[in-house]
């Protein structure tokens, strides 16, 4: 149903949990401070965050700025730093306790899994016990090395979550691919990867075009599915100081996020004691799950026929037929396609009235410079390329990209999720220069495309993936099907985990697991010529060193590149070209080698690691130099008016997976969603009370979620869940990830990159049956 209720000026929202930031945000890092276990010296580690020299918070991608304030680390960044920082400790001791087996662990939430602590020692698993006993070092990898030797070389997975700093990423890289495979999966597989490719396809970059002085310049922010106040909040100072500026936001979002409504700077104390909070968006349009596709087409059409009165009238065009004309392919057919499609069709495909859209679309007519931006709630979509296209289309259609003040931005998610792709990390073969490899090594590279995570998955519950290697991340818990992967998980002949904390990934053991505990990125990495630094790169594909200064959370600790060598000198057949002991004594001799294999990107590495704000590798996209099959930026006509891949029907929801104020992805810090009301508890499913009502359920039922999905017979449900009356477009509901991923099929996925589709899955909401 299209109502004016989906469409609201800022004024008009309820305000009732207070503005993002502000003296809330200053409680919610106290009570982290006190729920983390937080070493004494963990307050001076977030006062040296993203400064150069500092640490390069190992929270979100965003961008640190050359010019950097006093406090330059928001709430969550905060909380990340403190959970990595804590006094608790997973000790062997830990392990053999009385109901500690894996078995026992298996029925702790993912909270209290993280909350024992850090790992301190490496660990394997004893069957017999069913524990996980302490090992040494070099038993760990000469028996992991052992294993790899006997596999086939295409059954073991190198998974990496967007973590580890550019030195041991390039390496880790390098180890698959002189070990003979490709199977280099990372968790953008489950995020950004329709950027990758979607964003590749239409102006020929993988990633996004602008740079912090854009930010200072723009007029106009266009704000589609991204959740600034939660997951990038840093974010929120370039929102405000456009505000300041007089310019405009217009967000698209089914879901009212406090950190685009209103925000106050903690960082201001007049602001904090005043409590004058700055209004963010202008216009907040409550899209449906998926409807974006027909809202932009909707904006597009507006446009479109600004441009014919204006011509008509002997006015300055609206379209910049310049640029289209020099720049850009197939935008005749697009204007075709926005001159002939009705508006009852796009109101009904996105949920949004004619006069609502009209009305955001002339904020993009008069704004001169507009920044796109988006996150998961455009890639998570079975066409989640197309929503990213059409964003594209919208924004070339006045040059809005490749000129100071304008371009698109995707928020990304982990600090180097970016970064490790750039040196390596890539399942696909043709996006890694395998003859500069060989020239570097002295070994033929295999050339044959690798697993995607959605392929490792499926090679999982099939059970010809064998062995699995994880560099960081909580795979088994992040994936859709969750329930049918573990028990593929559990059947390897090897898992080796990579990490700082306990979590689900460990306790579906194979034949043989090891837990390998690594440095955190705020601690000390002492090597044979001193503390290293690591790099990584940010969404706006600039590279920052980071060097550790806390005291190592244990003496058993290994750094993750010193990991990596160890698994591959206990792997590997000897070659004087592959210096892994060398390398692990000093960093910089990695940086030299990840600036002989991309020398465009990386000159002067090791010279230009600490400037202020990073360097920036380059885009030729923001050159206009397009990357393309035609050499032009490529206009996309929409085949459809969603980014669904099912039809609607009775009884059938879209549910959107999202992230609380209180996470980080699989990281439960606590059950506190300050921002949307929501405390105590993640079992919860959020719908509008209209839709309730007709479903003759009411607010506070419990229900279950049962996956209604046409294109397999497997049965999914997640039960338990509290039922909550919440302002969301009819037809779409919510619920939290990591919990509803049992209900995601692992084929429902964007059809051009494979990223699951995680803001819409088909289910049917069912009251719980009564027991007892
Ligand atoms: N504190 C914290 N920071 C984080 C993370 C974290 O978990 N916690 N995770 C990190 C990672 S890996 C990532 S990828 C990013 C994720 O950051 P985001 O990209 O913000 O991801 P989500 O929180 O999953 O949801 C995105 C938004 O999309 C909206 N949405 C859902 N469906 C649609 C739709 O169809 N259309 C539109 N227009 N909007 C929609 C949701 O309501 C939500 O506001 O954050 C990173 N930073
Ligand atoms: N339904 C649904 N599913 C989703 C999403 C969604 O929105 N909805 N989002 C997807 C997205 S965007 C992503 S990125 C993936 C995330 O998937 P992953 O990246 O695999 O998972 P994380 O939860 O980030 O990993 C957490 C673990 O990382 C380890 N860790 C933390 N710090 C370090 C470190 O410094 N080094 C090492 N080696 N390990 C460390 C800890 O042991 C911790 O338990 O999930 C995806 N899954
Ligand atoms: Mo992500």
């Amino acid at each position: 149903m299209v109502t004016d209720e989906s469409s609201k000026n800022a004024d008009d929202l309820p305000h009732s949990p207070g503005p993002a930031g502000g003296w809330g945000s200053m409680k919610g890092m106290a009570r982290v401070v006190v729920q983390s276990n937080a070493s004494p010296g963990a307050l001076d580690s977030l006062r040296r965050l993203n400064k150069p020299k500092g640490v390069m918070c190992m929270s979100c991608a965003w961008p640190k700025p050359a010019n950097y304030s006093a406090f330059e680390f928001c709430e969550n960044g905060a909380k990340a730093t403190l959970w990595e920082l804590t006094r608790d400790r997973c000790t062997p001791d830990f392990f053999a306790e009385e109901g500690h087996t894996v078995s026992e662990l298996r029925d702790w939430s993912d909270h209290e899994l993280e909350k024992a602590g850090r790992l301190t020692h490496p660990m394997k698993y004893d069957a017999a016990s069913d524990r996980y006993l302490p090992i040494d070092w070099d038993d760990a990898f000469a028996g992991i090395g052992a294993t790899l030797r006997d596999l086939p070389r295409d059954d073991v997975v190198f998974y990496a979550s967007g973590h580890a700093g550019l030195e041991a990423s390039y390496l880790y890289a390098l180890l698959a691919r002189v070990y003979g495979n490709n199977n280099l999966p990372q968790s953008s597989n489950m995020c950004h990867e329709t950027t990758s490719v979607g964003l590749t396809k239409v102006i020929g970059s993988p990633v996004g075009t602008v740079t912090f002085d854009d930010l200072a310049q723009t007029d106009c922010y266009f704000y589609f599915g991204q959740n600034p106040g939660t997951n990038s909040p840093r974010f929120l100072h370039n929102l405000k100081d456009l505000k300041d500026r007089g310019g405009k936001i217009v967000t698209f979002n089914p879901v009212i996020e406090q950190g685009l409504v209103s925000f106050v700077d903690p960082q201001n104390p007049l602001a904090m004691l005043t409590g004058k909070e700055t209004i963010i968006s202008d216009q907040y349009h409550q899209v449906q799950s998926g409807g974006d596709v027909a809202a932009i087409l909707g904006l597009c059409k507006v446009v479109v026929e600004a441009d014919d009165a204006a011509k008509a009238a002997g006015g300055s065009e609206v379209i910049d037929h310049a640029f289209i004309e020099q720049h850009t392919t197939g935008f005749d057919d697009f204007i075709a396609c926005c001159r002939d499609t009705d508006w009852v069709d796009i109101e009904r495909a996105s949920g949004l009235t004619e006069v609502a859209l009209r009305e955001a679309a002339q904020v993009y007519i008069e704004a001169d410079k507009t920044i796109g931006v988006y996150g998961m709630g455009f890639t998570q979509h079975t066409h989640g390329a197309l929503n990213i296209a059409m964003l594209v289309n919208l924004l070339l259609l006045k040059g809005n990209i490749g000129r100071p003040g304008t371009g698109c931005c995707p928020v990304r998610g982990h600090s180097n999720v970016q970064g490790q792709r750039t040196v390596g990390i890539a399942e696909k073969a043709h996006l890694v220069p395998l003859d500069k490899l060989k020239a570097l090594f002295d070994f033929d590279p295999p050339t044959k495309d690798g697993m995607h995570v959605v392929d490792a998955v499926q090679g999982l519950i099939a059970g010809t993936v064998r062995g699995f290697i994880s560099l960081g991340g909580n795979l088994v818990r992040a994936v859709p099907d969750q329930k049918r992967m573990e028990e593929g998980w559990a059947a390897q002949d090897l898992v080796v985990m990579v990490s700082t904390k306990l979590n689900r990934s460990h306790l579906h053991p194979g034949k043989d697991a090891y837990i390998l505990p690594c440095l955190g990125r705020s601690e000390v990495d002492e090597q044979a010529t001193g503390n290293q630094a690591v790099t990584s790169e940010d969404s706006f594909s600039m590279i920052n060193g980071s060097i550790g200064h806390r005291p190592p959370a244990s003496d058993h600790l290994k750094s993750e590149l010193a990991i990596v060598t160890g698994i591959a000198m206990a792997t590997l057949d000897p070659n004087p070209k592959l210096k892994w002991d060398e390398w692990t004594g000093d960093y910089a001799l990695v940086r030299e080698l990840i600036e002989a294999t991309y020398p465009h990107d990386f000159r002067d590495f090791n010279k230009r690691m600490f400037e202020a704000g990073g360097f920036w590798r380059g885009n030729p996209a923001r050159e206009r130099i397009w990357k393309t099959d035609s050499g032009k930026a490529v206009i996309t006509t929409p085949p459809q008016l969603t980014s669904l891949g099912f039809a609607d029907k009775p009884g059938r929801y879209r549910l959107l997976t999202m992230r609380s104020n209180d996470q980080f992805n699989t990281t439960v810090y606590g059950y506190s969603d300050r921002f949307r009301g929501i405390e105590g508890t993640r079992d919860v499913v959020l719908m509008n009370p209209d839709d309730i009502a007709e479903a003759g359920l009411e607010d506070g039922d419990t229900v279950r979620l049962v996956t209604d999905y046409d294109g397999d017979d497997v049965e999914r449900q997640l039960g338990g869940l509290t039922l909550v009356a919440y302002k969301l477009p009819r037809g779409t509901i919510a619920g939290y990830y990591p919990e509803c991923n049992v209900l995601v099929p692992i084929t429902h996925h964007d059809e051009l990159s494979k990223t699951p589709a995680s803001k819409s899955v088909p289910v049917r909401v069912e009251r719980a049956v009564e027991t007892g």
